[in-house]
């Protein structure tokens, strides 16, 4: 098919349903491919390997959702953009993309690979993702060895039984929370999405579907559960951002102090655990010890979260001082 992108992904993938939605609501048109290895076509393109891919209607190959979204706001500039036009509510807008990505992606890959109904449900999903009627030997097979690579990456990405509980109170946390914004503000910055919202979505459309976080975002979210149920295809929303004049409603203040107890002081001490070649990452966070291997990718994000609050107009930044001071969030990105 010509002229319309193709998204090469599977639906267990949380990057891939980020910028599945991300495509609806934009209304750009796309061929949603979802079988096979998508992974493959990154490695023959010479990309990371990662997924999802996206081939651009000229051909080009790309992957990594957040440079892609930009890139898609370059060559689709208008009035569906996902960018607020106000910058102060664009940084906040970054700010939750990248707490989706790279913190909530830790709870994601915990309760997937911990608990064993959920390793079992996670394996049997991605197998049949990629090849749904493949012969039960060569299934069990693979299934069996994606368990076993994930699982022996979970120490890599910080998902050990030292640092679950904090995984887990912080999971139980965001969901209540983003529960009770839901019911009082469409998205998190307005009545129309923007790109914070695709991140977060991204990661809780898999943690509503895996069994052990569905269970609980069903009974301690459920508006939460509807919110993501209505993220997946938001073509038809029209909305407007909100005023950034206007005071962020608590439920964005409470995100922040808890992006400034979580997040931000792990990418802090990433970032210097790699900067100085140490071997591990090590803090308090919730009042517990956290450990973990320093992450470079992880290091990359926290130095372009600093270089776009640099880069703000100063009103911009005047405005969210007093926000982030009092969150606790201004003095590590600041
Ligand atoms: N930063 C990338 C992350 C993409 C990513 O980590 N994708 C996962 C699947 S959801 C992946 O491909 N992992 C490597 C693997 O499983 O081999 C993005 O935003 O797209």
């Amino acid at each position: 098919m010509t002229g319309v992108y193709t998204l090469h992904g599977l639906d267990p993938s949380p990057y891939s349903v980020k910028m599945r939605g991300l495509l609806r609501y934009r209304r750009i048109a796309f061929v949603w491919d979802n079988t096979g290895s998508p992974r493959d076509i990154a490695v023959a393109a010479g990309l990371p390997p990662v997924i999802p891919v996206l081939r651009f209607p000229d051909g080009r190959l790309m992957n990594d959702s957040t440079p892609l979204a930009w890139l898609l706001e370059q060559e689709h500039p208008g009035e569906r953009s996902i960018v607020p036009d106000d910058p102060a509510l664009a940084f906040l807008s970054d700010l939750f993309e990248d707490f989706g990505d790279e913190w909530i992606t830790k709870m994601m890959f915990h309760y997937r690979w911990y608990y064993a109904a959920d390793r079992a449900f996670a394996q049997s999903w991605i197998i049949n993702a990629r090849d749904p009627v493949m012969e039960e030997t060569a299934r069990q097979k693979a299934m069996k060895a994606f368990n076993d690579r994930q699982v022996g990456r979970m120490a890599l990405v910080g998902c050990t039984e030292q640092n679950r509980p904090t995984i887990e109170q912080s999971y139980r946390f965001v969901i209540e929370t983003l529960d009770r914004h839901v019911r009082s503000v469409p998205f998190l910055l307005g009545s129309r999405p923007c790109l914070g919202d695709f991140g977060l979505f991204g990661q809780l459309q898999i943690l509503s579907i895996d069994p052990t976080p569905a269970a609980e975002m069903r009974a301690l979210a459920p508006n939460l559960f509807v919110w993501l149920i209505r993220l997946e295809d938001a073509s038809g929303v029209e909305g407007t951002w909100a005023d950034a004049a206007d005071p962020l409603p608590e439920t964005i203040t409470l995100l922040l102090k808890h992006m400034g107890e979580t997040y931000l002081p792990f990418l802090a001490a990433n970032a210097r655990a790699v900067r100085n070649g140490t071997e591990k990452v090590e803090l308090t966070l919730l009042g517990r010890d956290w450990a973990q291997a320093p992450f470079r990718y992880q290091a990359k994000c926290y130095d372009a979260l600093c270089k776009k609050w640099q880069g703000l107009p100063v009103a911009a930044r005047q405005q969210l001082d007093p926000v982030l001071e009092e969150a606790g969030c201004h003095h590590f990105i600041g």
